[in-house]
C-alpha cells in the first residue's frame, strides 16, 4: 500500500477544495460535493493563509502557516510548527474559557493547517475601533477570557504532571517566542534594521532610544517575560485577535501562545486599547467628533481590569486545586485572611506587569517592525506623528513608573492628561 503524500504545499483558492474534500470533518459541514463550495483568501495578518470556505450547508475557516512570514516573505523563514502551537492553545482555552475561541474541527501537522469555526458576522476588533463603533458586553467577556485562561493554564489551577507536560510542549516554541522577544522588547530601542516609524517622530525617537531609565525598564520586562513561566499565554492578544459584532465578543490567532508571566496578555490587550484611543482623532468625522468614543474606550479599558480582578479572586477561591497556594496551607488552616492576603499580592504583581507590558507593546508597535491599522491608516502624516506620539509618551511612563501607577482610574487620567496636552 502507498502512504498518502504529506508533502507541504501551501493552498491556493483553486487547489483547495480538491485537497480538502475528501476530510470528513470538512465535508460533514459543508457538503462532499466540492463543486459548491466556495473558497476566499481573507489573511490580512504577519503570517498566514487564511480562506473562507462556505457552502449552502455551512461553512469554515481554514488557516495554513506558510514557511516564511508573509509580512516580509521568504527572506524570514518560519517554521510550519506553528499551526500546531496554535492547535493546542486552541484545545486548551477551548476548555478553560468555553465559547470564546474557534472550534476546532480539523488538525493537520504537515500542511500546517488548521480548519475551524468560522465567526460570521464578526469583524476584525481594529476595523470596528477605526469605524467608531461600540460593543455590548465586550469588555466583561474580554476581562473573563483573561482571568480564566491565565488562572487555570497556571500552576494555581494545574497538577505539577499537566503543568511540567505542557511547558515542555510549549518550550519548544522558539522560533515565535523569538519574533517577541526581538521585535516587542529590543528592536525599538535601537535602530534595528527592521524598524521604522513616522518620519515626524524622529526627535521623539531619537530621545526615547537615548532614554536609558525607559530602556532599562524595558529589559526588565524583557526578562520577566524570558523567565517567568506563569501560565500558558494567548501570546498576542492584541485588538486584531478579537472578533466582534454589535454583541458578540471572540477571540482568535493564539500561534504565539507560550509560558510567560500573568501579566502579558492582559498588558498587551489593555495597550491596544490605549493605542486605538490615541488615534481616534485621526479618524474623527468632524475635530472632536471622537471625544465621547474615546471615552467609551477607556470605559472599556477600566471594564476588563475589574472583570479580570473579580473572576481571578473568584477562581481563587473557588478552583485553586494546583501546586502553589493550596487551601491544606491556608484555608484549611483557618487561614482564610492569609489566603486573601496572597491573592492581592498577586494581583498586585499582575497589575504593575501589566502596566509595563502594556508599556513596551505601545511603543513596539509604533517604533518596530509591526505597526497597528489603527495609525497607519491615518493618511495626514503630522497627524498620524500626532496620534502615536501621545501613545509613545503614555507607553513610555507605563513601562517606567508601573509602580506608582496605583489604579486604572490614575492610568486613564494620564491618558486623557496626555490627550489633551498642545502637540507633542
Ligand atoms: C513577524 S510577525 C510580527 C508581529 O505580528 C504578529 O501578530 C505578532 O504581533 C508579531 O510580533
Ligand atoms: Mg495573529
Amino acid at each position: 500500500m502507498t502512504k498518502p503524500d504529506t508533502t507541504y504545499a501551501p493552498l491556493t483558492v483553486e487547489s483547495l477544495p480538491e485537497r480538502l474534500g475528501g476530510v470528513a470533518a470538512i465535508a460533514n459541514r459543508l457538503g462532499a460535493d466540492t463543486s459548491g463550495w466556495g473558497v476566499k483568501e481573507v489573511g490580512d495578518g504577519n503570517l498566514n493563509l487564511v480562506f473562507i470556505v462556505q457552502s449552502g450547508k455551512g461553512s469554515v475557516i481554514v488557516k495554513q502557516a506558510l514557511p516564511y512570514v508573509r509580512l516580509v516573505g521568504d527572506s524570514w523563514p518560519l517554521p510550519l510548527k506553528r499551526a500546531y502551537y496554535e492547535y493546542h492553545a486552541l484545545i486548551r482555552q477551548a476548555a478553560r474559557d468555553p465559547g470564546t475561541v474557534p472550534e476546532v474541527y480539523y488538525f493537520d501537522e504537515a500542511q500546517g493547517l488548521i480548519v475551524m469555526e468560522f465567526f460570521t458576522p464578526h469583524i476584525i476588533l481594529r476595523h470596528s475601533l477605526m469605524a467608531g463603533r461600540k460593543h455590548d458586553g465586550m469588555a466583561r467577556v474580554l476581562g473573563l477570557y483573561c482571568a480564566r485562561t491565565l488562572f487555570r493554564g497556571s500552576d494555581l489551577s494545574m497538577d505539577t504532571t499537566e503543568r511540567k507536560n505542557d511547558v515542555r510542549l510549549f518550550a519548544e516554541s522558539v522560533e515565535l517566542a523569538d519574533i517577541t522577544e526581538t521585535l516587542v522588547f529590543s528592536d525599538p530601542y535601537f535602530e534595528a534594521e527592521r524598524n521604522h516609524h513616522t518620519p515626524g517622530l524622529d526627535g521623539i525617537v531619537a530621545r526615547l532610544r537615548a532614554d536609558v531609565d525607559l530602556k532599562v525598564e524595558a529589559h526588565n520586562m524583557k526578562a520577566k517575560f524570558c523567565n517567568n513561566a506563569e501560565t500558558m499565554l494567548h501570546g498576542d492578544l492584541h485588538t486584531g485577535s478579537v472578533m466582534v459584532t454589535d454583541t458578540e465578543t471572540k477571540v482568535i490567532d493564539p500561534e504565539f501562545a507560550l509560558y510567560g508571566p500573568m501579566g502579558f496578555d492582559i498588558g498587551m490587550l489593555l495597550g491596544n486599547f490605549w493605542m486605538a484611543y490615541f488615534a481616534q482623532p485621526g479618524h474623527a468625522e468632524t475635530p472632536g467628533a471622537r471625544v465621547e468614543y474615546q471615552e467609551w474606550i477607556l470605559g472599556v479599558v477600566s471594564k476588563i481590569w475589574s472583570t479580570f480582578t473579580a473572576e481571578f479572586s473568584q477562581l481563587w477561591r473557588t478552583e485553586r486545586t494546583g501546586i502553589l497556594y493550596e487551601r491544606t496551607l491556608y484555608e484549611d488552616q483557618g487561614h482564610d485572611l492569609a489566603s486573601e492576603q496572597a491573592l492581592a499580592q498577586r494581583l498586585q504583581h499582575i497589575w504593575q506587569d501589566c502596566l509595563g507590558f502594556a508599556g513596551v507593546e505601545m511603543i513596539r508597535r509604533t517604533l518596530s517592525l509591526a505597526h497597528i491599522a489603527e495609525n497607519d491608516t491615518i493618511e495626514d502624516e503630522n497627524m498620524r506623528a500626532d496620534c502615536e506620539a501621545r501613545g509613545l509618551r503614555l507607553g513610555r511612563q507605563l513601562v517606567v513608573n508601573r509602580e506608582r501607577l496605583m489604579d486604572m482610574a490614575a492610568v486613564n487620567d494620564l491618558a486623557r492628561q496626555i490627550a489633551g496636552e498642545a502637540r507633542l
